[in-house]
Protein backbone atom coordinates (compact mmCIF):
# COMPACT_ATOMS: atom_id res chain seq x y z
CA UNK A 1 0.00 0.00 0.00
CA UNK A 2 1.35 3.44 -0.81
CA UNK A 3 0.34 6.98 -1.54
CA UNK A 4 -0.89 7.12 -4.62
CA UNK A 5 -2.52 3.66 -4.59
CA UNK A 6 -4.94 5.38 -2.04
CA UNK A 7 -5.04 8.68 -3.61
CA UNK A 8 -6.46 6.32 -6.97
CA UNK A 9 -9.47 5.12 -4.91
CA UNK A 10 -10.09 8.13 -2.65
CA UNK A 11 -13.01 9.35 -5.17
CA UNK A 12 -14.37 6.56 -6.42
CA UNK A 13 -18.34 7.15 -6.91
CA UNK A 14 -20.07 4.42 -4.40
CA UNK A 15 -23.19 3.16 -6.37
CA UNK A 16 -26.80 3.41 -3.48
CA UNK A 17 -26.53 -0.04 -1.78
CA UNK A 18 -29.10 -2.63 -1.79
CA UNK A 19 -29.78 -5.37 1.31
CA UNK A 20 -27.88 -8.35 0.58
CA UNK A 21 -30.47 -11.44 1.24
CA UNK A 22 -30.24 -15.08 -0.05
CA UNK A 23 -26.74 -14.69 -2.03
CA UNK A 24 -28.58 -11.18 -3.94
CA UNK A 25 -28.66 -7.76 -4.21
CA UNK A 26 -32.14 -6.51 -3.16
CA UNK A 27 -34.25 -3.19 -2.62
CA UNK A 28 -35.96 -3.21 0.72
CA UNK A 29 -39.27 -3.68 0.93
CA UNK A 30 -39.35 -0.38 3.35
CA UNK A 31 -38.87 1.64 1.17
CA UNK A 32 -36.49 3.11 3.08
CA UNK A 33 -32.77 4.66 2.78
CA UNK A 34 -30.60 6.14 5.08
CA UNK A 35 -27.67 9.00 3.50
CA UNK A 36 -24.13 7.75 4.09
CA UNK A 37 -21.80 10.86 5.29
CA UNK A 38 -18.08 10.76 5.28
CA UNK A 39 -16.53 12.01 8.31
CA UNK A 40 -13.89 13.05 6.21
CA UNK A 41 -15.45 16.25 5.04
CA UNK A 42 -19.18 15.97 5.90
CA UNK A 43 -20.47 15.10 2.32
CA UNK A 44 -22.81 12.54 1.51
CA UNK A 45 -21.03 9.59 0.53
CA UNK A 46 -24.32 7.61 -0.87
CA UNK A 47 -27.48 5.64 0.71
CA UNK A 48 -27.91 2.59 2.61
CA UNK A 49 -31.16 0.57 2.61
CA UNK A 50 -33.08 1.06 5.84
CA UNK A 51 -34.54 -2.36 6.41
CA UNK A 52 -37.90 -2.79 8.43
CA UNK A 53 -39.23 -5.95 10.32
CA UNK A 54 -40.53 -7.64 6.89
CA UNK A 55 -37.22 -6.99 5.46
CA UNK A 56 -35.36 -8.62 8.17
CA UNK A 57 -38.17 -11.41 7.83
CA UNK A 58 -37.06 -12.38 4.82
CA UNK A 59 -33.15 -12.30 6.06
CA UNK A 60 -34.19 -14.74 8.68
CA UNK A 61 -36.25 -16.94 6.40
CA UNK A 62 -33.56 -16.82 4.03
CA UNK A 63 -30.97 -17.65 6.80
CA UNK A 64 -33.32 -20.50 8.18
CA UNK A 65 -33.82 -22.24 4.87
CA UNK A 66 -30.04 -22.40 3.91
CA UNK A 67 -29.94 -23.88 6.99
CA UNK A 68 -31.82 -26.68 7.41
CA UNK A 69 -31.46 -27.36 3.27
CA UNK A 70 -27.72 -28.43 4.97
CA UNK A 71 -25.84 -27.45 1.60
CA UNK A 72 -23.60 -25.47 4.74
CA UNK A 73 -24.88 -26.96 7.76
CA UNK A 74 -23.85 -30.49 6.71
CA UNK A 75 -21.04 -30.06 4.48
CA UNK A 76 -18.28 -31.45 5.53
CA UNK A 77 -15.73 -29.77 7.22
CA UNK A 78 -13.00 -29.85 4.50
CA UNK A 79 -15.58 -28.06 2.05
CA UNK A 80 -16.61 -25.47 4.84
CA UNK A 81 -12.99 -25.40 5.15
CA UNK A 82 -12.27 -24.46 1.26
CA UNK A 83 -14.80 -22.00 1.22
CA UNK A 84 -14.23 -19.84 4.05
CA UNK A 85 -10.53 -19.62 3.06
CA UNK A 86 -11.20 -18.32 -0.70
CA UNK A 87 -12.86 -16.06 1.07
CA UNK A 88 -10.00 -14.97 2.99
CA UNK A 89 -8.28 -15.03 0.16
CA UNK A 90 -10.45 -12.46 -1.58
CA UNK A 91 -10.67 -10.02 1.03
CA UNK A 92 -6.77 -9.91 0.57
CA UNK A 93 -6.85 -9.93 -2.52
CA UNK A 94 -9.31 -6.60 -2.24
CA UNK A 95 -7.41 -5.65 1.13
CA UNK A 96 -6.90 -1.99 -0.52
CA UNK A 97 -10.28 -1.44 -1.91
CA UNK A 98 -11.66 -2.40 1.09
CA UNK A 99 -9.72 -0.23 3.32
CA UNK A 100 -9.99 2.97 1.49
CA UNK A 101 -14.11 2.47 1.57
CA UNK A 102 -14.01 1.75 5.20
CA UNK A 103 -12.40 4.52 6.27
CA UNK A 104 -14.17 6.97 3.69
CA UNK A 105 -17.30 5.43 5.75
CA UNK A 106 -16.00 6.13 9.57
CA UNK A 107 -12.92 7.72 9.24
CA UNK A 108 -9.83 5.66 11.05
CA UNK A 109 -6.55 6.62 9.89
CA UNK A 110 -5.91 4.08 7.12
CA UNK A 111 -2.59 3.63 8.32
CA UNK A 112 -4.52 1.24 10.91
CA UNK A 113 -7.51 0.64 9.20
CA UNK A 114 -5.77 -1.42 6.29
CA UNK A 115 -4.31 -3.31 8.97
CA UNK A 116 -7.37 -3.33 11.25
CA UNK A 117 -9.91 -4.23 8.96
CA UNK A 118 -9.34 -5.95 5.79
CA UNK A 119 -5.87 -8.15 6.65
CA UNK A 120 -7.45 -8.82 10.22
CA UNK A 121 -10.40 -9.81 9.05
CA UNK A 122 -8.83 -12.02 6.60
CA UNK A 123 -6.79 -13.56 9.28
CA UNK A 124 -9.54 -14.01 11.60
CA UNK A 125 -11.86 -16.11 8.57
CA UNK A 126 -8.09 -18.27 7.78
CA UNK A 127 -7.93 -18.99 11.88
CA UNK A 128 -11.29 -20.25 11.95
CA UNK A 129 -11.50 -21.80 8.65
CA UNK A 130 -8.22 -23.96 9.40
CA UNK A 131 -10.51 -24.81 13.07
CA UNK A 132 -13.21 -26.52 11.59
CA UNK A 133 -11.40 -29.97 10.61
CA UNK A 134 -9.72 -30.12 14.23
CA UNK A 135 -11.90 -29.57 16.50
CA UNK A 136 -12.96 -32.70 17.80
CA UNK A 137 -15.77 -33.90 20.03
CA UNK A 138 -15.33 -35.39 23.28
CA UNK A 139 -15.59 -39.04 25.12
CA UNK A 140 -16.76 -38.58 28.81
CA UNK A 141 -14.71 -40.88 30.95
CA UNK A 142 -17.43 -42.47 32.15
CA UNK A 143 -18.50 -46.18 33.35
CA UNK A 144 -17.25 -48.92 31.33
CA UNK A 145 -20.87 -49.96 30.16
CA UNK A 146 -21.82 -47.17 28.84
CA UNK A 147 -20.52 -44.42 25.87
CA UNK A 148 -20.93 -41.21 26.39
CA UNK A 149 -20.41 -39.03 23.51
CA UNK A 150 -20.26 -34.62 23.38
CA UNK A 151 -21.26 -33.41 20.15
CA UNK A 152 -20.88 -29.91 19.24
CA UNK A 153 -23.86 -28.56 17.00
CA UNK A 154 -24.06 -25.51 15.40
CA UNK A 155 -27.07 -23.20 16.79
CA UNK A 156 -29.23 -22.48 13.44
CA UNK A 157 -29.49 -18.68 12.68
CA UNK A 158 -26.98 -16.11 14.27
CA UNK A 159 -27.74 -12.80 14.25
CA UNK A 160 -24.22 -10.69 14.11
CA UNK A 161 -25.07 -6.55 15.30
CA UNK A 162 -21.90 -5.15 15.19
CA UNK A 163 -20.15 -1.33 15.50
CA UNK A 164 -18.67 1.01 13.57
CA UNK A 165 -15.11 1.32 15.25
CA UNK A 166 -13.91 -1.24 13.12
CA UNK A 167 -16.34 -2.95 11.12
CA UNK A 168 -14.61 -5.73 9.48
CA UNK A 169 -12.56 -6.94 12.44
CA UNK A 170 -15.27 -7.10 14.87
CA UNK A 171 -17.79 -8.60 11.91
CA UNK A 172 -15.29 -11.39 11.17
CA UNK A 173 -14.70 -12.08 15.02
CA UNK A 174 -18.58 -12.72 15.00
CA UNK A 175 -19.14 -14.28 11.65
CA UNK A 176 -15.95 -16.46 10.94
CA UNK A 177 -16.38 -18.81 14.01
CA UNK A 178 -20.51 -18.83 13.30
CA UNK A 179 -20.28 -19.69 9.91
CA UNK A 180 -17.06 -22.16 10.58
CA UNK A 181 -19.32 -24.04 13.03
CA UNK A 182 -22.34 -24.63 10.35
CA UNK A 183 -24.60 -21.72 11.24
CA UNK A 184 -26.57 -19.39 9.11
CA UNK A 185 -26.53 -15.92 9.86
CA UNK A 186 -27.61 -12.70 9.36
CA UNK A 187 -25.58 -9.15 10.15
CA UNK A 188 -26.15 -6.31 11.00
CA UNK A 189 -23.91 -3.54 10.91
CA UNK A 190 -23.67 0.21 11.98
CA UNK A 191 -25.68 2.63 10.07
CA UNK A 192 -22.58 4.87 10.00
CA UNK A 193 -20.23 1.80 8.91
CA UNK A 194 -21.94 -0.22 6.73
CA UNK A 195 -20.19 -0.47 3.52
CA UNK A 196 -17.45 -3.05 4.02
CA UNK A 197 -19.96 -5.38 5.30
CA UNK A 198 -21.88 -5.44 2.47
CA UNK A 199 -19.10 -5.62 0.44
CA UNK A 200 -17.71 -8.82 2.50
CA UNK A 201 -21.67 -10.21 1.91
CA UNK A 202 -20.81 -10.18 -2.09
CA UNK A 203 -17.50 -11.23 -1.28
CA UNK A 204 -18.23 -14.84 0.75
CA UNK A 205 -21.08 -15.21 -2.57
CA UNK A 206 -18.18 -14.98 -4.62
CA UNK A 207 -16.18 -17.48 -2.74
CA UNK A 208 -18.89 -20.07 -3.02
CA UNK A 209 -21.02 -19.62 0.35
CA UNK A 210 -24.30 -21.29 -0.39
CA UNK A 211 -27.37 -18.37 -1.08
CA UNK A 212 -28.85 -17.85 2.07
CA UNK A 213 -25.85 -18.55 4.66
CA UNK A 214 -24.91 -15.21 4.76
CA UNK A 215 -26.59 -11.84 4.82
CA UNK A 216 -26.41 -8.38 5.20
CA UNK A 217 -29.40 -6.21 6.57
CA UNK A 218 -28.56 -2.49 6.76
CA UNK A 219 -30.42 0.24 9.13
CA UNK A 220 -31.16 2.05 11.58
CA UNK A 221 -30.60 -0.23 15.32
CA UNK A 222 -33.82 1.01 16.83
CA UNK A 223 -36.05 -0.66 13.58
CA UNK A 224 -33.40 -3.37 11.78
CA UNK A 225 -31.96 -4.49 15.51
CA UNK A 226 -34.89 -4.30 17.78
CA UNK A 227 -36.55 -6.29 14.33
CA UNK A 228 -33.77 -8.97 15.04
CA UNK A 229 -33.66 -9.00 18.72
CA UNK A 230 -37.68 -9.78 18.81
CA UNK A 231 -37.20 -12.01 15.92
CA UNK A 232 -38.60 -15.74 16.87
CA UNK A 233 -36.77 -17.41 14.58
CA UNK A 234 -33.29 -16.28 15.38
CA UNK A 235 -31.37 -18.70 17.81
CA UNK A 236 -28.38 -16.39 18.69
CA UNK A 237 -27.07 -12.58 18.78
CA UNK A 238 -23.70 -11.78 19.18
CA UNK A 239 -23.22 -8.05 19.83
CA UNK A 240 -20.79 -5.35 20.28
CA UNK A 241 -21.96 -1.94 21.21
CA UNK A 242 -23.00 0.12 23.74
CA UNK A 243 -24.78 -1.35 27.60
CA UNK A 244 -27.64 0.18 27.17
CA UNK A 245 -28.20 -1.38 23.92
CA UNK A 246 -27.40 -4.65 25.23
CA UNK A 247 -29.70 -4.46 28.13
CA UNK A 248 -32.23 -3.80 25.08
CA UNK A 249 -31.00 -6.81 23.86
CA UNK A 250 -31.76 -9.04 26.97
CA UNK A 251 -35.24 -7.70 26.96
CA UNK A 252 -35.99 -8.48 23.64
CA UNK A 253 -34.73 -12.21 24.46
CA UNK A 254 -36.67 -12.07 27.37
CA UNK A 255 -39.94 -10.80 25.17
CA UNK A 256 -39.35 -13.47 22.46
CA UNK A 257 -38.27 -16.95 22.15
CA UNK A 258 -35.19 -16.81 25.09
CA UNK A 259 -32.41 -16.51 22.02
CA UNK A 260 -28.86 -16.63 23.28
CA UNK A 261 -27.36 -13.27 23.82
CA UNK A 262 -23.63 -12.50 23.47
CA UNK A 263 -22.62 -9.12 24.64
CA UNK A 264 -18.96 -7.24 24.36
CA UNK A 265 -19.60 -3.70 25.65
CA UNK A 266 -17.44 -0.84 26.21
CA UNK A 267 -14.83 -0.23 28.84
CA UNK A 268 -13.26 2.31 31.11
CA UNK A 269 -9.94 0.54 30.70
CA UNK A 270 -6.66 1.17 33.21
CA UNK A 271 -3.49 1.44 32.18
CA UNK A 272 -0.93 1.06 35.37
CA UNK A 273 2.41 2.78 35.23
CA UNK A 274 4.35 1.94 38.20
CA UNK A 275 7.84 3.71 39.11
CA UNK A 276 10.04 0.88 37.68
CA UNK A 277 8.19 0.98 34.09
CA UNK A 278 11.10 -1.06 31.69
CA UNK A 279 11.25 2.27 29.44
CA UNK A 280 9.14 5.61 30.22
CA UNK A 281 9.99 6.62 27.06
CA UNK A 282 7.93 3.71 25.01
CA UNK A 283 5.73 3.46 28.19
CA UNK A 284 4.47 7.35 27.32
CA UNK A 285 4.51 6.92 23.73
CA UNK A 286 2.58 3.20 23.04
CA UNK A 287 0.22 4.93 26.60
CA UNK A 288 -0.54 7.45 23.95
CA UNK A 289 -1.21 5.10 20.97
CA UNK A 290 -3.34 3.06 23.15
CA UNK A 291 -5.84 6.18 23.94
CA UNK A 292 -5.60 7.98 20.58
CA UNK A 293 -5.41 5.92 17.97
CA UNK A 294 -8.66 5.73 15.73
CA UNK A 295 -9.33 8.65 18.01
CA UNK A 296 -10.08 6.64 20.81
CA UNK A 297 -13.02 4.67 19.52
CA UNK A 298 -11.79 1.51 20.71
CA UNK A 299 -12.88 -0.73 23.20
CA UNK A 300 -10.20 -1.98 24.58
CA UNK A 301 -8.47 1.53 24.70
CA UNK A 302 -6.47 2.74 27.84
CA UNK A 303 -8.83 5.50 28.68
CA UNK A 304 -7.41 5.57 32.48
CA UNK A 305 -3.61 6.27 33.28
CA UNK A 306 -2.66 5.80 36.27
CA UNK A 307 1.23 6.60 37.21
CA UNK A 308 3.05 6.06 40.55
CA UNK A 309 3.39 9.44 41.84
CA UNK A 310 7.34 9.19 42.00
CA UNK A 311 7.61 9.50 38.16
CA UNK A 312 4.20 11.26 37.38
CA UNK A 313 5.71 14.49 36.69
CA UNK A 314 8.50 12.85 34.20
CA UNK A 315 5.93 10.76 32.79
CA UNK A 316 3.19 13.27 32.09
CA UNK A 317 6.19 15.80 30.68
CA UNK A 318 6.53 12.68 27.99
CA UNK A 319 3.37 11.54 27.30
CA UNK A 320 1.74 15.21 26.51
CA UNK A 321 4.89 15.68 24.09
CA UNK A 322 4.22 12.25 22.15
CA UNK A 323 0.24 13.93 22.32
CA UNK A 324 1.54 17.17 20.96
CA UNK A 325 3.13 15.92 18.31
CA UNK A 326 0.40 13.19 16.75
CA UNK A 327 -0.80 14.43 13.83
CA UNK A 328 -4.53 14.59 13.42
CA UNK A 329 -5.66 14.91 9.58
CA UNK A 330 -6.98 13.10 7.01
CA UNK A 331 -7.43 9.98 7.27
CA UNK A 332 -6.60 8.59 4.02
CA UNK A 333 -2.69 10.56 4.10
CA UNK A 334 -0.81 7.31 5.24
CA UNK A 335 1.21 10.10 8.04
CA UNK A 336 -2.06 10.76 10.02
CA UNK A 337 -1.83 8.95 13.16
CA UNK A 338 -5.05 10.04 14.01
CA UNK A 339 -8.31 10.39 11.69
CA UNK A 340 -11.72 11.70 11.88
CA UNK A 341 -14.16 10.84 14.35
CA UNK A 342 -17.09 8.65 13.18
CA UNK A 343 -19.80 11.08 12.78
CA UNK A 344 -21.39 14.19 13.90
CA UNK A 345 -23.05 13.17 16.90
CA UNK A 346 -20.35 11.00 18.10
CA UNK A 347 -17.84 14.29 18.35
CA UNK A 348 -20.33 16.36 19.96
CA UNK A 349 -20.77 13.57 22.85
CA UNK A 350 -16.78 13.32 23.00
CA UNK A 351 -17.33 17.56 23.72
CA UNK A 352 -19.63 17.00 26.37
CA UNK A 353 -17.20 14.53 28.33
CA UNK A 354 -14.97 17.65 28.27
CA UNK A 355 -17.26 20.16 29.69
CA UNK A 356 -18.43 17.03 31.78
CA UNK A 357 -14.43 17.16 33.00
CA UNK A 358 -13.93 20.39 33.53
CA UNK A 359 -16.94 21.24 35.47
CA UNK A 360 -15.99 18.37 37.57
CA UNK A 361 -12.80 19.59 38.34
CA UNK A 362 -10.37 18.03 36.17
CA UNK A 363 -7.50 19.79 34.72
CA UNK A 364 -7.36 20.40 31.13
CA UNK A 365 -3.55 19.41 29.99
CA UNK A 366 -4.34 19.32 25.89
CA UNK A 367 -6.58 19.05 23.01
CA UNK A 368 -10.39 19.47 24.13
CA UNK A 369 -11.48 20.78 21.41
CA UNK A 370 -12.83 20.17 17.59
CA UNK A 371 -10.11 20.83 14.93
CA UNK A 372 -9.68 20.67 11.37
CA UNK A 373 -13.68 22.32 11.22
CA UNK A 374 -12.41 23.60 8.18
CA UNK A 375 -12.51 20.75 6.18
CA UNK A 376 -16.35 19.74 7.23
CA UNK A 377 -14.80 16.78 8.94
CA UNK A 378 -15.03 15.19 12.00
CA UNK A 379 -12.07 15.81 13.82
CA UNK A 380 -10.96 16.15 17.22
CA UNK A 381 -7.53 16.97 19.30
CA UNK A 382 -6.08 14.27 21.25
CA UNK A 383 -7.23 15.32 24.77
CA UNK A 384 -5.49 14.68 28.69
CA UNK A 385 -6.87 15.33 31.78
CA UNK A 386 -5.34 15.20 35.16
CA UNK A 387 -5.67 15.61 38.30
CA UNK A 388 -8.62 13.19 37.95
CA UNK A 389 -10.69 11.40 40.96
CA UNK A 390 -12.53 8.48 41.24
CA UNK A 391 -16.15 10.07 41.71
CA UNK A 392 -15.70 12.60 38.44
CA UNK A 393 -17.50 11.21 35.62
CA UNK A 394 -14.51 11.39 33.08
CA UNK A 395 -13.06 8.16 35.61
CA UNK A 396 -16.39 6.41 35.31
CA UNK A 397 -18.24 7.36 31.92
CA UNK A 398 -16.80 5.89 29.01
CA UNK A 399 -16.06 8.37 26.38
CA UNK A 400 -15.55 6.36 23.10
CA UNK A 401 -13.21 9.24 21.93
CA UNK A 402 -9.34 10.75 22.01
CA UNK A 403 -10.09 11.80 25.75
CA UNK A 404 -7.58 10.52 28.36
CA UNK A 405 -8.14 10.34 32.45
CA UNK A 406 -5.29 10.71 34.37
CA UNK A 407 -4.44 10.08 37.73
CA UNK A 408 -1.75 9.47 40.33
CA UNK A 409 -1.07 6.26 42.84
CA UNK A 410 0.84 5.93 45.70
CA UNK A 411 1.40 2.10 45.63
CA UNK A 412 0.34 -1.38 44.62
CA UNK A 413 -2.62 -1.42 46.93
CA UNK A 414 -4.22 1.85 45.77
CA UNK A 415 -3.11 1.25 41.87
CA UNK A 416 -5.57 -1.74 41.98
CA UNK A 417 -8.27 0.36 44.08
CA UNK A 418 -8.50 2.81 41.29
CA UNK A 419 -7.91 0.27 38.61
CA UNK A 420 -11.21 -1.61 39.66
CA UNK A 421 -13.49 1.51 40.66
CA UNK A 422 -15.25 0.60 37.40
CA UNK A 423 -18.50 -1.27 36.60
CA UNK A 424 -16.20 -1.98 33.75
CA UNK A 425 -13.66 -4.45 33.02
CA UNK A 426 -12.68 -5.31 29.42
CA UNK A 427 -9.15 -4.17 29.35
CA UNK A 428 -6.27 -2.97 31.32
CA UNK A 429 -2.15 -2.76 31.16
CA UNK A 430 0.73 -2.90 33.45
CA UNK A 431 4.20 -1.48 33.34
CA UNK A 432 6.57 -2.87 35.80
CA UNK A 433 9.82 -4.64 35.57
CA UNK A 434 9.15 -6.62 38.90
CA UNK A 435 8.01 -10.21 37.62
CA UNK A 436 5.76 -10.62 41.45
CA UNK A 437 4.18 -6.91 40.78
CA UNK A 438 3.20 -7.64 37.24
CA UNK A 439 1.65 -11.40 38.06
CA UNK A 440 0.14 -10.01 41.59
CA UNK A 441 -1.42 -7.46 39.75
CA UNK A 442 -2.40 -9.97 36.43
CA UNK A 443 -4.59 -11.18 39.55
CA UNK A 444 -5.75 -8.50 41.21
CA UNK A 445 -7.03 -6.53 38.23
CA UNK A 446 -10.85 -7.23 37.37
CA UNK A 447 -10.73 -7.32 33.30
CA UNK A 448 -11.27 -9.65 30.75
CA UNK A 449 -7.17 -8.98 29.23
CA UNK A 450 -4.28 -7.52 31.36
CA UNK A 451 -1.65 -6.79 28.94
CA UNK A 452 1.95 -6.20 30.77
CA UNK A 453 4.77 -3.84 29.69
CA UNK A 454 2.62 -2.96 26.31
CA UNK A 455 -1.15 -1.52 25.41
CA UNK A 456 -3.18 -3.92 22.81
CA UNK A 457 -2.28 -6.00 19.95
CA UNK A 458 -3.52 -9.41 21.32
CA UNK A 459 -3.86 -11.70 18.71
CA UNK A 460 -6.77 -14.10 17.36
CA UNK A 461 -5.14 -16.53 19.42
CA UNK A 462 -6.64 -15.31 22.90
CA UNK A 463 -10.12 -14.37 23.84
CA UNK A 464 -11.56 -11.08 24.05
CA UNK A 465 -14.49 -9.71 26.80
CA UNK A 466 -15.36 -8.75 29.39
CA UNK A 467 -15.71 -8.97 33.13
CA UNK A 468 -18.82 -6.84 35.06
CA UNK A 469 -20.85 -4.39 32.76
CA UNK A 470 -18.23 -4.98 30.03
CA UNK A 471 -20.22 -7.91 29.00
CA UNK A 472 -19.98 -11.77 28.32
CA UNK A 473 -19.00 -14.33 26.30
CA UNK A 474 -15.33 -14.19 24.34
CA UNK A 475 -14.51 -13.08 20.69
CA UNK A 476 -11.57 -14.70 19.05
CA UNK A 477 -9.62 -18.22 19.83
CA UNK A 478 -11.50 -21.46 19.50
CA UNK A 479 -13.92 -20.45 22.82
CA UNK A 480 -15.61 -18.12 20.80
CA UNK A 481 -17.05 -22.14 19.19
CA UNK A 482 -19.03 -21.69 22.78
CA UNK A 483 -21.35 -19.15 21.43
CA UNK A 484 -22.27 -20.51 18.11
CA UNK A 485 -22.72 -24.17 19.35
CA UNK A 486 -24.51 -26.15 21.52
CA UNK A 487 -23.19 -29.62 23.54
CA UNK A 488 -25.46 -32.47 22.49
CA UNK A 489 -24.84 -35.97 24.82
CA UNK A 490 -25.30 -39.24 23.16
CA UNK A 491 -25.29 -41.90 25.98
CA UNK A 492 -25.25 -44.77 24.87
CA UNK A 493 -25.58 -48.54 26.59
CA UNK A 494 -23.17 -50.70 25.69
CA UNK A 495 -24.79 -53.24 27.89
O1 LIG B 1 -23.62 2.31 19.85
P1 LIG B 1 -24.84 1.35 19.73
P2 LIG B 1 -23.49 3.81 19.30
C1 LIG B 1 -20.29 2.62 23.04
C2 LIG B 1 -19.50 3.90 23.12
C3 LIG B 1 -20.27 4.82 22.26
C4 LIG B 1 -21.67 4.40 22.57
C5 LIG B 1 -22.71 4.77 21.57
O2 LIG B 1 -19.50 4.35 24.45
O3 LIG B 1 -20.06 6.17 22.57
O4 LIG B 1 -21.59 3.00 22.69
O5 LIG B 1 -22.35 4.34 20.27
C6 LIG B 1 -27.22 -1.25 16.92
N1 LIG B 1 -31.64 -2.85 18.99
N2 LIG B 1 -19.78 1.72 22.03
O6 LIG B 1 -24.71 4.60 19.53
O7 LIG B 1 -26.09 2.15 19.61
C7 LIG B 1 -26.61 -0.17 16.07
O8 LIG B 1 -27.37 0.02 14.90
C8 LIG B 1 -30.71 -3.55 18.32
C9 LIG B 1 -18.79 0.78 22.49
O9 LIG B 1 -23.03 3.74 17.92
O10 LIG B 1 -24.73 0.35 20.82
C10 LIG B 1 -25.23 -0.71 15.83
O11 LIG B 1 -25.27 -1.68 14.79
N3 LIG B 1 -29.59 -2.99 17.84
C11 LIG B 1 -18.42 -0.19 21.49
C12 LIG B 1 -24.90 -1.39 17.15
O12 LIG B 1 -26.16 -1.62 17.79
C13 LIG B 1 -29.39 -1.67 18.05
C14 LIG B 1 -18.63 0.03 20.07
C15 LIG B 1 -24.01 -0.58 18.09
O13 LIG B 1 -24.60 0.68 18.30
C16 LIG B 1 -30.32 -0.89 18.78
C17 LIG B 1 -19.65 1.01 19.78
C18 LIG B 1 -31.51 -1.53 19.25
N4 LIG B 1 -32.44 -0.88 19.93
C19 LIG B 1 -20.15 1.82 20.74
N5 LIG B 1 -29.85 0.37 18.85
C20 LIG B 1 -17.44 -1.24 21.82
N6 LIG B 1 -17.66 -2.01 22.86
O14 LIG B 1 -16.48 -1.42 21.10
C21 LIG B 1 -28.66 0.39 18.21
N7 LIG B 1 -28.39 -0.84 17.72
Amino acid sequence: MNQAEIDALRGRPVAPQGLFIAGAWTEPLSGGHLDVLSPIDGTVLTTIADAGPEDVDRAVRAARIAFKRGSWSRMAPAGRKKVLLKLADLIEAHALELAVLGVRDNGTEISMAYKAEPLSAAGTFRYYAEAIDKVYGEIAPTQADVLGLIHREPLGVVAAIVPWNFPMMIGAWKVAPALAAGNSVVLKPAEVASLTLLRLGELAAEAGLPEGVFNVVTGRGSVTGEALGLHMDVDAIAFTGSGGVGRRLLEYSARSNLKRVHLELGGKSPNIVFADAPDLDQAAKISAFGIFRNSGQVCVAGSRLLVQASVYDRFIERLVAVTRGMRVGDPLDLASDAGAVSSAEQLAKNLGHVRAAEEDGARLVTGGKRVREETGGYYMAPTIFDEVTPAMRLAREEVFGPVLAVSRFEDEAEAVRLANATVYGLASAVWTTNLATAHRMVRAVRAGVVHVNTYGGADITVPLGGFGQSGFGRDKSLHAFDKYTDLKTAWISLG
